[in-house]
């Protein structure tokens, strides 16, 4: 039996999504997702607030042909803490098909950095959202974020939208390109001109290193399944607004979803409806996590 029991209230992935009617173009990048575990190898952190169901590499592959994407951007999760080694031995074992986003503390070494970099890591993430991790005031992130850009990564932000007025000056003053999660996290009951989506857009709007992640319909919509119709707006107005700095992923395993477990294959479904020509589908799903990922 695992040492590692994942938490009572904890669902567990689509076992069987459907085959997505809309085909991604090809080379398409599935950029934010993550593994987990499998704990009896890559034991969970002592400090993490949530105990997931292992979410392994070959699961994630399987899952990305299935979809019909080419390849994965696997960001490390909170329940790993600053142990990247999961997510570094998915990239290893890709055939370069995956790059990564790791968790690092402010005392990690330079050649801890470049060995990660040498497997495929291209950005950290600097996590805000109290019920996950106890944040790292933004003094002590400006020294990992100095150090990263020396390597030409990027930051990934991750906040919920309350919280943006908070940080804005420090996302604002980083200096390389900087990725919002899930759209900074709007309440999509809220009408789209709302003060919190639009400073959000503003920070997009008057800073060009920032870019985001239309993702995560399951988490963001109040309407829920099958059609999460109120996240649809806030995501296409950010297409169509910066469609050279949106990139999209499954979210998958989808840690934290309590009330549903989305089908991957309708969340492949919804890209058209966010992305609705093919120009922009291109830029999103292939141009975009292509040059940042991908440049050499
Ligand atoms: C996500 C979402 C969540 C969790 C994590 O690092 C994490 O544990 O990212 C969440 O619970 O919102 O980004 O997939």
């Amino acid at each position: 039996m695992s040492k590692f029991q994942k938490d009572t209230d904890w669902l567990d992935f689509h076992p069987n999504p459907c085959k997505p009617s809309f085909t991604p173009p090809s080379g398409a990048v599935d950029a934010h997702c993550h593994v987990f575990g499998p704990g009896d190898r890559f034991p969970y952190s002592a400090a993490r607030k949530y105990t997931p169901c292992d979410a392994s590499k070959q699961q994630l592959f399987d899952l990305r042909d299935y979809l019909g994407f080419e390849r994965n951007v696997i960001v490390q999760a909170s329940c790993h803490g600053t142990d990247n080694s999961a997510m570094v031995d998915a990239l290893i074992h890709s055939q370069g098909k995956a790059r990564g986003v790791a968790v690092v503390s402010a005392d990690i070494s330079d050649a801890e950095l470049l060995e990660m970099h040498e497997a495929g890591v291209r950005g950290v993430r600097f996590n805000f959202v109290k019920r996950l991790v106890n944040p790292v005031p933004p003094e002590v992130l400006q020294s990992v974020a100095e150090r990263i850009a020396k390597l030409g990564w990027h930051i990934v932000v991750y906040f919920e939208a309350p919280d943006l007025a908070e940080y804005y000056d420090f996302f604002a003053s980083l200096k390389t390109i900087v990725v919002v999660d899930h759209m900074g996290r709007p309440d999509c009951s809220k009408p789209i001109d709302g003060e919190e989506f639009e400073l959000f857009i503003k920070l997009l709007h008057d800073n060009e290193n920032c870019w985001t992640k239309v993702t995560c319909p399951e988490r963001l919509s109040t309407q829920g399944p099958p059609d999460y119709s109120d996240f649809v707006p806030f995501a296409a107005r950010l297409v169509e607004l910066f469609p050279d700095r949106v990139l999209w992923g499954t979210d998958w395993p989808h840690p934290n979803m309590k009330s549903h477990m989305p089908d991957d294959g309708h969340l492949v479904n919804m890209i058209p409806r966010i992305a609705p020509t093919e120009e922009l589908q291109r830029k999103l799903l292939v141009d975009n996590p292509r040059r940042l990922y991908w440049s050499e």
